[in-house]
């Protein structure tokens, strides 16, 4: 069953079937006070604006049972899967793997490291742990989506510019097609969220469409 999504640069026609909602890193590391975000010197205030549309379009997808895949930034306990120069960009007092308020600082298994509440993945949806900004990167996303047939991804989450680009970037080069929420998206830099998007759809849609979360709905529900 083909259906369209009214998008930017044009039109995406999609099956249900072969479409799977991605959200990328709703993590308390990134929206909450005190956790990896913070430490870096943002005011993580600003992409609270994206939960309710990211909700929005999570109930639709579920409600439509296409598949829904949450992504974690983050690192095991150990921090072997961390670069070294990851660890030590930005010379932070406390950074990746210090004790921080929510815990380790993204780190697996800490409380910062988990998904808001607000978004918390339902006990079907697989949730993908990720050690750097792109989600097919070092995990077993691609494989998960070939196996299931997908071809369309709606891709929401934060924050625009930094994971939801390069899991963009990532996913076109394979081969899906990706439709991005525009207000379902989030930076901590409004003229970064802003210039992303436009980067998506330039060119024709060089990486992908954009639309905001009432056309998604309109057309998955
Ligand atoms: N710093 C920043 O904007 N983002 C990240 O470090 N990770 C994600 O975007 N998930």
């Amino acid at each position: 069953m083909t259906r369209v999504f009214k998008a930017e640069p044009y039109d995406l026609g999609f099956d249900p079937a072969s479409t799977a909602l991605v959200i990328i890193d709703m993590q308390r590391d990134f929206l909450e006070p005190g956790g990896f975000g913070s430490m870096l010197g943002n005011d993580v205030s600003l992409l609270r604006s994206s939960i309710a549309p990211c909700k929005a379009v999570l109930d639709a997808a579920r409600k439509a049972k296409m598949l829904v895949i949450h992504t974690r930034e983050g690192h095991a306990p150990d921090m072997n899967d961390c670069p070294p120069s990851k660890k030590a960009r930005g010379g932070l007092k406390v950074g990746i793997g210090d004790a921080g308020p929510m815990g380790r600082v993204l780190i697996r298994g800490e409380k910062g490291h988990d998904i808001i509440p607000e978004l918390y993945p339902a006990p079907n949806e697989p949730v993908i742990d990720k050690p750097g900004k792109g989600a097919f990167f070092a995990t077993d996303l691609e494989l998960m989506l070939r196996n299931r047939g997908i071809k369309t991804l709606i891709v929401c989450g934060v924050t625009t510019e930094v994971c939801v680009n390069t899991t963009v970037r990532e996913a076109n080069d394979r081969g899906f097609e990706c439709l991005v929420v525009s207000d379902a998206v989030g930076s901590y830099f409004p003229e970064f969220n802003r210039i992303a998007l436009e980067m998506i759809k330039a060119q024709g849609g060089i990486f992908g469409w954009v639309a905001p979360s009432a056309a998604v709905i309109a057309a998955v529900g």
